[in-house]
């Protein structure tokens, strides 16, 4: 009897895990990114921006929206480590591609990442979304001309609901409520339709 209530009460407690990908050109912001992530949604502090240290390997972080938890996995960006990209692809539920939007010089570099992410067919199907961070900065790009860089390969690849740019200050915590809600309603839509 007491098998059968514990594994009833596990059966109705458990929760849904998602996994988030956390991608894009060193220095784009993914680490500051994720902290704000974890600090916004676990009420933990909010580390030092001046305390991050370029990412070698993988920093994970983990929160709970209602009955599901979105793992977050920022990959690093720098060009050595980015060909362990693709290893995540088969398992990720969500990808999400940090942009630098005060740096033009590699946009272009940026677009051809970013262009390798959507084009990979491990990555079918599965919600993507582009965030131009560092928008609280003097001289950053535009989210609108980002838009229409960006949106030529999503509209190509993903359709509408599959696919968004949204602008965020990592560092402020600006857009970081709205790019999580986006991801979350779009890994349970996908699931909901037989995804993964
Ligand atoms: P990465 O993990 O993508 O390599 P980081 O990037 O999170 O390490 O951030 C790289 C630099 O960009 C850091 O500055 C960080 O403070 C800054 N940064 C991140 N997000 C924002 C943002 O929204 N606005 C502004 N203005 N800066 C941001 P340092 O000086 O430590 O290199």
């Amino acid at each position: 009897m007491y098998r059968l209530i514990s594994g009833f009460i596990s059966h109705v407690t458990q929760k849904e895990e998602f996994s988030v990908l956390i991608m894009g050109l060193d220095n784009a912001g993914k680490t500051t990114f994720l902290e704000r992530i974890k600090s916004t949604f676990n009420d933990t502090p909010q580390v030092d921006p001046a305390s991050i240290a370029p990412t070698i390997g993988q920093n994970i972080g983990r929160i709970t929206l209602s009955s599901s938890v979105l793992q977050f996995w920022d990959l690093g960006g720098q060009r050595d480590i980015r060909s362990i990209w693709p290893k995540y692809y088969s398992e990720c539920h969500a990808v999400c591609f940090v942009i630098d939007s005060t740096d033009k010089e590699r946009i272009e570099e940026c677009w051809k990442v970013f262009e390798t992410i959507v084009t990979d067919h491990r990555v079918d199907g599965v919600p993507t979304l582009v965030l131009a961070n560092k928008q609280d900065a003097e001289g950053a790009m535009a989210v609108e001309d980002i838009k229409q860089m960006f949106n030529q390969l999503i509209v190509g690849k993903l359709n509408v609901s599959e696919g968004a740019v949204m602008p965020i200050s990592a560092l402020r915590g600006d857009g970081i409520r709205e790019a999580v809600q986006w991801l979350f309603v779009r890994v349970q839509n996908s699931r909901k339709e037989g995804g993964r």
